[in-house]
């Protein structure tokens, strides 16, 4: 009897020893923490990084608030570099305003230009192109939704949208939309997200 338990002891300690040797990667052990390494330190995402993004998913599955009217009959809309709602960015990039009133786009940061955007204006409706780094005022009294652009930063949807009276257009304005949005590198879904808006 005790020479059978230590024949298994022998072949465990075989087996064990063996077995232990096989399993060890080749190369010595520095050679094996470099080969770990990349694994080790390229794809950890720290926990911020993580947090933010699901905020920004669920902020995107939200339905956003409908913009009210602007009170009065002059309004502003900066153009920035940078403001709130993200980079190269009208500032309110929506607004509802009545038939024949005024906005005047100010140019708050350089380089950035309002021009309407033709196919996404109401028919028969007024447009303009702004000047860069110019402030440019438009009276507009023809009823529907209008979308303009700044023309340097289009790619990274630069757009904004101006409800006047009753959206009678928004068909029109959502169908040319979804070609528009072809010219989008950056910000893609911007300009869904501001027609939502109204
Ligand atoms: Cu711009």
């Amino acid at each position: 009897m005790r020479k059978l338990v230590s024949i298994f002891q022998f072949i465990f300690l075989t087996v064990f020893v063996a077995g232990s040797g096989f399993a060890t990667p080749p190369g010595t052990n520095q050679e094996m923490r470099e080969r770990l390494k990349p694994a080790g330190t390229l794809v950890r995402a720290s926990k911020s990084d993580e947090q933010q993004e699901v905020a920004g998913q669920n902020a995107a599955s939200q339905p956003l608030p409908k913009v009210e009217l602007s009170s009065g009959s002059e309004h502003e809309v900066k153009m920035l570099n940078s403001g709130p709602g993200g980079t190269m960015i009208f500032e309110p990039a929506v607004i509802k305003i009545s038939k024949g009133d005024t906005v005047h786009f100010k140019a708050t940061d350089l380089a950035h230009n309002s021009v309407s955007i033709n196919g996404m204006v109401p028919d028969g409706a007024e447009t303009w192109a702004g000047a860069l780094s110019e402030e440019i005022s438009v009276t507009l009294n023809t009823e529907g939704v209008y979308v303009y652009q700044c023309d340097p930063h289009v790619a990274m949807a630069m757009v904004g949208v101006i409800q006047v009276g009753e959206a009678v257009n928004m068909s029109e304005i959502k169908s040319a939309a979804d070609d528009f949005k072809d010219n989008f590198a950056l910000n893609s879904d911007r300009l869904d997200r501001y027609l939502e808006q109204l």
